[in-house]
């Protein structure tokens, strides 16, 4: 059965490379609308060879549709996603609107596809959040986690395509029109919003996301995010405390058997993950695995991925995928 689907954001960066990650995958599109502000309506779009112009979001956008993929911001998905979903539609949604209620499954489809519920509101976690919940769970079934601490090596594009022309800008001595300082000169260790604790949001939310995906709800977690004057993929250094003893072989052994996961670890040979490694591509690539000597238990590796796809567009259009049987029977 053809799955009639509309985006929701379609012009930004994600809105297009979900576009591009459906028909790469075959999914089975029937209808398609685009969707976005009025600003961007009018756009024209391809998708299979076919035109398509972008029309504006409004409540009456959704009529006979069976999936929503949403990527336009939080507040958007706040205000539009419920009304999809109450039309009968089928709704992934990118943004952070609903991936802390407890009642909205937050999934990873190599990680937690069986915390799908029959809600028809799925929420896509982080692009940081993905990348380090797949090694993670490998390594919670084969030995128990106890502790993580994230530090993240963010691209520019995390912040849409406004954050890749700030990187353009500042490298042609350009004013920054978005980041507090000089992108192309200096990491900027600030991410989405400041919060009371002194974390960011972007720090809270990979917190929060990993015991929620991970079924931890007291794992001690923390994170300091940074971004990195690179276009795209995003790399993340993680610090676990596992359960259980470990030698690094069957480390390797289990996160080179983890769905979605590549192994990229031989120092010597300068092999490990790497950002250019990563982009274009739907794979996790693990590596740098090595004892964390100052503590017991301690594991130290090292993850990049394509933030776009594999941290976004990708990883929702598996999710719709994973689900296209339920899609087609819950949808009218
Ligand atoms: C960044 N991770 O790199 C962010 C972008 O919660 O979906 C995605 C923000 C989110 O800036």
């Amino acid at each position: 059965r053809e799955i009639d689907t509309c985006i929701v954001g379609a012009t930004g960066l994600v809105g297009q490379t979900m576009l591009k990650v459906l028909e790469e995958y075959d999914f089975p599109v029937g209808q398609l609308k685009l969707l976005a502000s009025k600003r961007s309506a009018g756009k024209v779009c391809v998708f299979k060879g076919k035109k398509h112009t972008v029309q504006e979001l409004t409540e009456t956008s959704f009529e006979g549709y069976d999936l929503a993929l949403f990527s336009a911001g939080a507040s958007v998905s706040k205000e539009f996603a419920p009304i999809a979903r109450s039309q009968g539609l089928f709704v992934i949604d990118n943004s952070s609107a609903w991936r802390e209620d407890s009642d909205i499954p937050l999934i990873v489809p190599e990680v937690n596809l069986e915390d799908y519920t029959l809600n028809r509101l799925i929420a896509n976690p982080n692009c940081s959040t993905i990348q380090a919940v797949l090694p993670l769970k490998a390594l919670q079934e084969a030995f128990g986690i106890q502790r993580v601490n994230y530090s993240t090596y963010q691209a520019v594009s995390g912040s849409g395509q406004k954050g890749i022309q700030d990187l353009y800008r500042t490298q042609n001595d350009e004013e920054p029109a978005l980041y507090p300082y000089n992108i192309s000169q200096t990491v900027i260790p600030e991410i989405d919003q400041p919060l009371e604790n002194g974390y960011t949001k972007e720090e809270q939310k990979m917190i929060n996301e990993t015991r929620k995906i991970l079924h931890q709800p007291d794992l001690p977690v923390s994170a300091t995010c940074v971004r990195v004057p690179i276009e795209n993929g995003h790399g993340v250094s993680v610090a676990v405390q596992l359960q259980k003893e470990f030698t690094i072989e069957e480390v390797k052994e289990c996160l080179s058997q983890f769905p979605g996961i590549q192994l990229e670890d031989d120092l010597a040979a300068h092999k490990y993950p790497t950002s250019i490694l990563a982009r274009g591509t739907d794979t996790v690539y693990a590596g740098r695995i090595r004892k964390d000597t100052s503590l017991e238990n301690g594991l130290l590796f090292y993850t990049t991925a394509d933030n776009i796809r594999k941290g976004a567009a990708a990883n929702a259009v598996q999710i719709a995928a994973a689900l296209m049987q339920k899609i087609a029977e819950v949808a009218r």
